[in-house]
């Protein structure tokens, strides 16, 4: 039943028998515009006389919500203190999280599946002579994780975090601890 050709070009679906080649996992992270609801994904080989073999594609929507600020507003991150969503300094989109002062931060609960691995990202920038922005995980059943930003351009922070076998959420943030100034963060998505 997998030995359908496809109609398009040379591509063809072939049951894998013999396991012998070595396939490499590539991951690419999009966000869909306001108004688009469909996108086409591809595997594409531009030349060449050999085969190659492409399996297990999925899509997976990152459990953290509004992690792009693009709803224009903190719903469903709960801000504490001087957060808030400011349609400046946007690292992508036209929103972005002002953490104003400090001690000031957002945080949103994100539904998770337990006894699982995923990889907490975010972008983050401060102001000149500001403390660092701590992106960072809680409340999944192992040690809080952060990372801390503290360049004055937007830069990329991750932590990588396994779920406990019973729990189910976490409880993700973006913490400025003090300073007088402001620091922004974008783009916060969880992958897997
Ligand atoms: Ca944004």
């Amino acid at each position: 039943m997998f030995n359908k050709i496809l109609s398009l070009f040379k591509s063809t679906i072939v049951k894998d028998t013999k396991q012998t080649s070595k396939k490499t996992k590539g991951t690419v992270t999009f966000t869909t515009g306001a108004a688009n609801t469909t996108a086409t994904i591809y595997l594409y080989k531009p030349s060449g006389t050999t085969i190659a073999y492409g399996d297990d594609f999925t899509i997976l929507r990152s459990p953290a919500s509004n992690g792009g600020f693009e709803n224009g507003s903190l719903s469903p991150w709960y801000g504490w203190n001087a957060a808030t969503v400011v349609n400046a300094q946007a690292r992508t989109g036209s929103y972005a999280l002002q953490l104003a002062g400090g001690s000031v931060s957002a945080e949103q609960v994100v539904t998770l599946s337990p006894n699982t691995t995923y990889t907490l990202t975010g972008y983050a920038k401060t102001g000149n002579s500001s403390p660092p922005v701590h992106i960072g995980v809680k409340n999944f059943g192992g040690t809080e994780q952060f990372v801390s930003i503290s360049s004055t351009s937007y830069t990329q922070g991750s932590v990588t975090f396994t779920t406990g076998s019973t729990n189910t959420s976490a409880t993700i943030y973006a913490y400025k601890p003090s300073g007088a100034t402001s620091a922004y963060v974008d783009d916060i998505i969880i992958t897997r």
